[in-house]
Parts: structure tokens; C-alpha cells; sequence
């Protein structure tokens, strides 16, 4: 594993932030082995986003947007939180406020302990009638020959946020709100092109916060990012815990 040297700039602001977020995107999740959207081996290489991922998509064949929400959820219940969302759960004992804000849908940030996440496209964990919103959350839906039904006869559709469709206001007003009054916003795994979400890392910047970004590859985030650090999330978020931890300890001795 590549060692990581961190800027002296970016060492002095983390001496003084008292309040962290996370922006996280697909990346931060594929060292636990969940495929990303975008690139090569990204899922919309292979499938049309508008033909699975849309309330049309849906309403045309159910069954078909159903099952394919099944695969993935068969996905990330056979995967664990990695390294990167130890580290970020963990982070939270040094600072007065960590908040991840994510665009994933997996689950991970709060199995692996973060306690306050805001999930901006849903969770795959959970379901409501379309017709009548009762909710189905975390229930293993048998398969059957069609996508599951409510009780008021509905079609029971995964709370997950479809393209065309409006983000939890609650969510992306409170992660709007945690961005412009942070002290370091870290953009981590994102190809930071899903809009209105990726105007989360545009308003910290804006309001003249510290903006870091962690990716494998550049984004349209880089140029404007205070901080580029290429690698994988997964081997510099461990780091990065473990300077945090030198630094308040030396905080304790001085
Ligand atoms: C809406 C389905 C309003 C869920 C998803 C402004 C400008 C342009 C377009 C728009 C705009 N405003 C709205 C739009 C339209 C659209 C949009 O943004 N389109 C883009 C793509 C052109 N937005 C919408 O439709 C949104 N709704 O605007 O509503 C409205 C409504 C009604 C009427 C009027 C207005 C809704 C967006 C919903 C998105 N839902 N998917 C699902 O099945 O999961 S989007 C999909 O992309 C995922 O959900 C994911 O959350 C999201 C973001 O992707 P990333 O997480 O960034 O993943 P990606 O694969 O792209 O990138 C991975 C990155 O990780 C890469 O950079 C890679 O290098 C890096 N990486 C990989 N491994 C590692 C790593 N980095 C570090 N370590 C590693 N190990
Ligand atoms: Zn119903």
C-alpha cells in the first residue's frame, strides 16, 4: 500500500476543524465490492439508467426494475463495511461534528457506525406502497413470479431516488446546511456529476470551506477542490485516521 504525505496547509486545518463532512459517493464502496455506476466496469456501462432506474422504467415492468433491485440488495447483504467507512465512523471520536453526506443507497456508513448520514438517492434497505406510502423497510421479499404487492393491492417500489425524481427535501436541506457551516468537506468515490447532489462539495467551496477530494481518477470537482489526493478510499482514509490520531495527541502533550 502506498504511504500518503498530506499538505502542510491541509495538517494546520485539521489541527483546527471541529466540524468534518463526508461527501460520499460509489467509490467508497467498491473495495467492499459493489459495483460503481460510471467507468469502465460501472453498471451503466452495461444497463440504460432510464430503462431501470425511473419511475417510468417501473411502471412499464415492475418485475424487471423489482429483480434488479433484489440482485443488488443480494449484493450488499453479502458485503461488509471496508477500511474507508471504519475510518470515517471511527473519525467521529476527534472531531465535535462528522457528517456523511452519500449518495449510495448500500447501507455501509451505518453498519460500519457513522451515526448521523444523510442519504440523499435513499436506501436499498427500504420500500413503500406507491399508492398508499405504508412502509416495507429491511423485509426479505420472497421471489415471486411478480414484484410484490401491498395490501391495498399497490405496487411496493424501493425508496430509492429515480432519476427525474425530487431528492428527501429533509435530507438535502440539512446536508446543504452541513456543508456551507463545515470546517473541511472531503468529496470521496464520486464522479461528482449527478446533480442536485453534486452541488453538495459546489456549496462548502463556495461558502470558503477546505474541500478534499479523494478519488482514483479526476473529476469535475478537481480544478475547484482545495486538495487532490489520488488513491483508493479504502487505503487513504485509514491514514488519514491515523494523522488525525498523531496530531491530537500531540495536541495532548503540548
Ligand atoms: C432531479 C438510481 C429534480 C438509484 C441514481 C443539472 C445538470 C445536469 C443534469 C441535471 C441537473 N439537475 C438534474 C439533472 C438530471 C439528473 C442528473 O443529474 N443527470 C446527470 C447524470 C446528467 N438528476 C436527477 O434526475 C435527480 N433528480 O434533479 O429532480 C426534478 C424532478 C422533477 C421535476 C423537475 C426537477 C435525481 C438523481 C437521482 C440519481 N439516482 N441512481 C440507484 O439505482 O442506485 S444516480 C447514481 O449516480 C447512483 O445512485 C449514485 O448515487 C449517483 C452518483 O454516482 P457516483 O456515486 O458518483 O458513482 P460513479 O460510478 O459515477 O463514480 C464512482 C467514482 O468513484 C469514480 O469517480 C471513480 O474514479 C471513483 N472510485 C472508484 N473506486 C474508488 C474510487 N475512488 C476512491 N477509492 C476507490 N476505491
Ligand atoms: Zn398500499
Amino acid at each position: 500500500m502506498q504511504n500518503y504525505s498530506f499538505s502542510g496547509k491541509f495538517i494546520d486545518k485539521l489541527k483546527s476543524a471541529r466540524k468534518i463532512v463526508f461527501f460520499t459517493g460509489a467509490g467508497i464502496s467498491a473495495e467492499s465490492g459493489i459495483p460503481t455506476f460510471r467507468g469502465t466496469n460501472g453498471i451503466w456501462n452495461k444497463m440504460k439508467p432510464e430503462e431501470l432506474a425511473s419511475f417510468s422504467a417501473f411502471i412499464k415492468n415492475p418485475k424487471l426494475v423489482w429483480d434488479w433491485y433484489q440482485y443488488r440488495r443480494d449484493i450488499v447483504h453479502k458485503t461488509q463495511p471496508n477500511p474507508g467507512h471504519f475510518a470515517i465512523a471511527e473519525l467521529e471520536n476527534y472531531f465535535n461534528q462528522v457528517t456523511v453526506v452519500t449518495q449510495n443507497v448500500d447501507n455501509l456508513h451505518r453498519r460500519a457506525g457513522s451515526k448521523t448520514v444523510y442519504e440523499l438517492h435513499g436506501n436499498i434497505e427500504k420500500n413503500y406502497c406507491i399508492d398508499c406510502r405504508k412502509r416495507y423497510d429491511f423485509i426479505n421479499f420472497q421471489d415471486s413470479p411478480s414484484s410484490p404487492k401491498c395490501e391495498c393491492g399497490g405496487l411496493i417500489r424501493p425508496d430509492i431516488v429515480w432519476f427525474g425524481e425530487m431528492l428527501p427535501d429533509d435530507q438535502y436541506s440539512a446536508s446543504e446546511k452541513t456543508a456551507a457551516d463545515c470546517d473541511i468537506l472531503f468529496s470521496i468515490g464520486t464522479s461528482a456529476v449527478v446533480f442536485p447532489a453534486a452541488y453538495i462539495p459546489l456549496i462548502a467551496k463556495n461558502n470558503r470551506k477546505y474541500v478534499v477530494e479523494i478519488n482514483l481518477e479526476h473529476t469535475d470537482l478537481s480544478y475547484k477542490a482545495d486538495e487532490f489526493i489520488s488513491g483508493k478510499s479504502g487505503d487513504v482514509l485509514p491514514q488519514l485516521l491515523q494523522l488525525v490520531k498523531e496530531l491530537k495527541n500531540q495536541n495532548v502533550q503540548n
